[in-house]
């Protein structure tokens, strides 16, 4: 028994060092860092638990191997209380380290959490549809991200607060770019808001991650992480060329020109939207029928 509570003493204290002694590693976002740190503590957990039930397996297997009459252990209420305890410290520890996580607006973001995007912090709009990105920035006079190798480039200020607000024009796709430990659903008819914090300066890959039809796998964009400056740069520049606008959304910008025929009808591209969130007709521009050719981009 003295030997089985000197274990269980060392161990513990391993886990406690382990803990203390955690190297945090660059993170590219505040979000991929809660994330690999928790994944992290959780793993300096269950290393020990693991080691520790596979010796007592092969100890037991070796030891007992020619025992003819095996008897069962007797009640032994000191071992009882010694397993309900550790088993319930190990569970206290991982669901206090996880809602440490999960309650953090950078990993699970809601409006209730702050006051939303501040002055100087980011807003970047991400609407996908099939199939393909449109990235604005509502609060920029609602530029778009330019278009890069590999999709739509979102360009963000590092050490900024981002807010990303995702949504869907058609059917469900998914936002997520892995190394910046951002993942959200885009839902059509809702707006569904993920925030972060870029540390590192870089490009980084994102991607569909929802199965949504034939050319999924070409719903590439990206993340450039830039300094403050390179940022105010990127949209002077954006702001005074006005890039096209054409969009294969729904969004049918080319048709006010049309001559008004009286019946104002909505345009063709609308009807690709079932999910009701056309934002396709401007109440004050009737247009005609037919004129509305909206090419896609890419
Ligand atoms: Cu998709």
């Amino acid at each position: 028994m003295r030997r089985t509570r000197l274990g269980l003493v060392t161990l513990l204290s391993a886990v406690v060092l382990a803990l203390a002694a955690d190297p945090v590693a660059a993170q590219a976002s505040a979000t991929s860092g809660l994330i690999n740190e928790l994944n992290g503590k959780l793993l300096y957990v269950a290393i020990p638990i693991t080691v520790i039930t596979e010796a007592i397996l092969i100890y037991t297997v070796i030891r007992f191997r020619r025992s003819d009459d095996a008897k069962p252990t007797k009640e032994n209420r000191r071992l009882e209380i010694t397993w309900t305890v550790a088993t319930a410290a190990v569970l206290l520890f991982v669901g206090v380290a996880s809602y440490g996580v999960l309650a953090n607006p950078n990993v699970t973001y809601m409006p209730s959490m702050d006051q939303g995007p501040g002055q100087d912090d980011v807003v970047v709009e991400a609407e996908a549809y099939q199939w393909g990105w449109n990235m604005r920035y509502p609060e920029e006079g609602n530029i778009s991200a330019p278009s890069a190798e590999g999709g739509p480039q979102i360009v963000i200020p590092k050490d900024t607060d981002v807010y990303f607000e995702i949504t869907s024009t058609d059917v469900i796709h998914g936002f997520a770019v892995p190394e910046l430990g951002l993942k959200q659903d885009a839902m059509p008819g809702a707006t569904n808001t993920i925030k972060t914090v870029a540390y590192e300066e870089g490009t980084y890959q994102g991607y569909c991650t929802e199965y949504c039809g034939v050319a999924h796998s070409q719903m590439y964009f990206t993340v450039k992480v830039v300094s403050q400056e390179e940022y105010q740069q990127f949209l002077e520049e954006q702001q005074s060329t006005p890039t096209p606008t054409a969009t294969p959304s729904g969004n049918s910008t080319a048709t006010a020109t049309a001559t008004p025929s009286g019946t104002s009808t909505t345009t063709g591209t609308s009807t690709a939207t079932p999910s009701g969130t056309s934002t396709a007709t401007p109440t004050s521009a009737p247009t005609a029928t037919g004129t509305a050719t909206a090419t896609p981009s890419n």
